[in-house]
């Protein structure tokens, strides 16, 4: 019986099918805002290619880094062998500039996922990208795929602004003209709201802290579907958060 068990479970690790992706990252230079940027890209592309696979698939996922400073890649969300969830120096070891890794693992659920760096900021730079795994039985009935990855971009250097952030200044509220001033809380009768800020040391009353000089969709700042007609619509959000300050 032992035997038999065996046998059938080699029988069901061959007939998995490897899908195998070549991720290159390098350096780019992007425009969203009408000035030339330093930005980082997969594939030359941000967001970096959609990566698709049928539930049960291994994913076979060989990463390049053609820049000069290490990278990594995490694969936001999915349920791995801890040695392939990408994190440097916590589960994966980093890819060093000019080096090669293979990401191996089996897909053991579907869903919509994300990946991107888990190196310094290098994802708010521009290096991540959409995970699509099918189910292997299909349970909803529609006609097309389409994926939007929604994401927005700063000139600025992400380092640049978490040090802003740290410091606990309202200089992207001014810039937003979201900033709350003295006068204003107090004609509003929120004087008492305003000092309880200052008293947990909260900067500005606003969620998203970050000024941002682009809003993209799958990285364009305007673009359009006309082969998509709705008739229906189903919507799975992957929740791709940037830097700002959460206060829930
Ligand atoms: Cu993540």
């Amino acid at each position: 019986m032992k035997l038999l068990i065996l046998i059938f479970s080699i029988c069901i690790s061959l007939t998995s099918f490897a899908k195998s992706y070549n991720l290159s990252i390098r350096d780019k230079t992007v425009s969203f805002s009408g000035e030339g940027k330093k930005a980082m890209a997969v594939n030359d592309s941000i967001p970096g290619p959609t990566l698709t696979f049928i539930e049960g698939d291994i994913a076979e996922i060989n990463v390049t880094n053609n820049m000069e400073v290490e990278t990594s890649v995490h694969w936001h969300g999915l349920i791995l062998p801890n040695f392939q969830d990408g994190v440097p120096y916590l589960t994966t070891p980093p890819i060093m500039p000019g080096k090669t890794f293979t990401y191996r693992f089996p897909l053991t659920h579907s869903g919509t996922y994300w990946y991107h760096s888990h190196t310094g900021l290098q994802e708010q730079r521009g290096v991540y990208g959409s995970i699509i795994i099918k189910p292997k039985k299909q349970k909803l009935k529609y006609d097309r795929d389409l994926v939007l990855v929604l994401s927005d971009w700063t000139d600025e250097d992400p380092n640049e602004i978490l040090r802003t952030l740290k410091r606990g200044s309202d200089w992207y509220s001014i810039k937003k003209k979201t900033a709350v001033s003295i006068s204003d809380a107090i004609a509003n009768g929120a004087l008492g709201g305003l000092l309880g800020l200052w008293k947990m040391r909260m900067p500005g009353i606003d969620i998203s802290d970050v000024y941002y000089d682009a809003f993209l969709i799958n990285g364009k700042k305007e673009i359009q579907y006309p082969e998509f007609f709705l008739d229906g619509l189903f919507l799975e959000e992957i929740n791709k958060l940037e830097i700002a300050q959460q206060w829930f």
